[in-house]
């Protein structure tokens, strides 16, 4: 994290509120007759956002000196394997790395994805086990500076690092990759990608990290392309891909390197989708709602008209006709309001309700819930939209929207139902010292056979 960048990064990164395009834009209050109105408007929705971002940098800053311990209990159990693996001959050694691949997600065997994003801005330690319910460790972020790719500071460069290494020694199947951009640090993708020269510069400088850090691949988080954007966009992933293939080449690898792309729930995001799907490995559909007008379930599978997953994900499936190239991205964490009125509702399709003067939305990461005296035994399913969520009736009322076990298998059974290539959580230390929500997502059977490319919408 960029030091001058914090008081934005630090909300986006653990609840990307304002991540989704063509929203209600600020200047869209210009409409309101009365300019004073905007004013005090616009204090009074910003108070929430100040509140929560200034907790939330807080909790970021002060626990990143931490961040040297990140990896502690990882490192006496490799250590272990290696002594033993040492003192063994060859065929233990074949047997250690046989016994690590048996770990792998159900997902991997037909070579679906369990991603899990890592983020710079968390303070918890990856374990073993948490790693080998994974098929892809994505790190959060790194980002283009002056068309070279950067990280945000020392301690995330030594985070990444750290996590790269232990990730080696844990697992030779898992594929560590990198996140490139997040909400406040795309701005220089347009430039980036608008001419041959920049481009190059921006497409060589991510191979060489990639090279230098030995690592199996990128994530291009760019929020969000215009539609102006587009062809460029495009002309730099397939150039992205060539690239790699040179690469590939040259270091005599086995396997290519991946290529994924996070692109918004807005399904006008992007319209050239077969073709950057031609040069991508994967997908993923950033599913969260944006909240910032509005209470409401975080990704509600069905239910609120053409916001909820089955909607976007149909239109993307239909659109592409590859299913497996999606994963869907699921939140660890919840989101709640304050003075809101309950959005859902069991007899109604109406979902979600005008923000009004609630308060939030508030972030609290799953594994915070029970240290912030959250009474977990208050969840409540909604069966219309298969989402989670608490109602607290006040005074002053309190509606949470999460991701919980039975909100998870929903969405596990979602994915496997319609061929879905995966599920990328946002973000698995955010998740419990159990790993609760992690072990959930884990499980999906997505292996479905020969049928794994049938499409299971009935497109118009
Ligand atoms: C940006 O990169 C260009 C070309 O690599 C270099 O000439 C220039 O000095 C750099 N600018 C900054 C501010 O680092
Ligand atoms: C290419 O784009 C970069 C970044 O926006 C810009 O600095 C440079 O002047 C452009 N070069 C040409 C030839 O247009
Ligand atoms: C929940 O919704 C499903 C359809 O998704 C329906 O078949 C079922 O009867 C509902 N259950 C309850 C308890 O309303
Ligand atoms: C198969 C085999 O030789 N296993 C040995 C590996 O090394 C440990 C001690 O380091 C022995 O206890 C095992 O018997």
């Amino acid at each position: 994290m960029n030091p001058a960048d914090s008081n934005s990064t630090s909300v986006p990164l653990l609840r990307n509120q304002n991540l989704i395009p063509n929203r209600r834009q600020p200047t869209q209050w210009k409409h309101l007759a009365k300019p004073c109105l905007i004013l005090i408007a616009i204090l009074v929705l910003s108070a929430p956002v100040a509140y929560s971002l200034s907790e939330l940098i807080m909790v970021a800053r002060h626990k990143s000196p931490a961040v040297s311990n990140l990896i502690e209990l990882l490192i006496p159990s490799s250590k272990t394997s290696r002594t033993t693996t040492k003192t063994n001959d060859s065929t233990m050694t074949k047997l250690v790395q046989k016994s690590d691949e048996n770990f792998s997600p159900p997902a991997a065997f037909c070579g679906k994805r369990i991603v899990g994003y890592f983020a710079e801005f968390e303070n918890t330690a990856l374990t073993r086990k948490q790693l080998r319910m994974l098929t892809h460790i994505v790190f959060l972020f790194a980002f283009p500076k002056n068309g070279t790719i950067t990280f945000g500071g020392e301690s995330s460069s030594q985070k990444f690092e750290e996590m790269r290494r232990n990730v080696r020694k844990a697992s030779s199947t898992l594929k560590v990759m990198i996140s490139i951009g997040g909400q406040y640090n795309s701005g220089e993708f347009s430039g980036l990608v608008s001419n041959e020269t920049s481009r190059n510069l921006f497409v060589n400088s991510i191979a060489t990290f990639v090279r230098d850090y030995d690592i199996d691949g990128v994530d291009i988080f760019w929020t969000w392309p215009k539609h102006s954007d587009e062809n460029n966009y495009l002309m730099f992933i397939r150039e992205l891909r060539y690239a790699f293939t040179e690469l590939q080449k040259k270091l005599n690898r086995k396997e290519t390197f991946v290529i994924s792309l996070v692109i918004s729930r807005n399904v006008n995001h992007l319209s050239k989708l077969v073709e950057f799907s031609n040069f991508v490995d994967f997908i993923n559909i950033y599913s969260f709602n944006s909240y910032l007008y509005q209470v409401g379930p975080d990704s509600p599978l069905y239910g609120g008209g053409s916001r909820n997953v089955d909607e976007i994900m149909k239109y993307y499936i239909c659109k592409t006709g590859q299913p497996s190239k999606f994963n869907i991205i699921v939140s660890f964490h919840a989101t709640y309001w304050e003075g809101a009125e309950l959005p859902l509702r069991d007899d109604s399709d109406d979902i979600f309700k005008d923000q009004n003067s609630a308060k939030g939305g508030f972030a609290v990461r799953w594994r915070e819930l029970l240290q912030q005296k959250w009474d977990m035994s208050n969840i409540k399913f909604h069966n219309l939209t298969k989402t989670s969520y608490m109602w607290i009736p006040g005074p002053p009322t309190r509606f949470m929207t999460l991701e919980d076990e039975k909100s998870l298998r929903e969405k596990n059974r979602y994915v496997a139902d319609h061929n879905i290539g995966g599920i990328t959580m946002w973000t698995i230390d955010q998740d419990d010292g159990d790993h609760t929500l992690l072990k959930v997502v884990s499980s999906a059977e997505l292996c479905t056979g020969d049928r794994r490319n049938e499409i299971k919408y009935k497109c118009d």
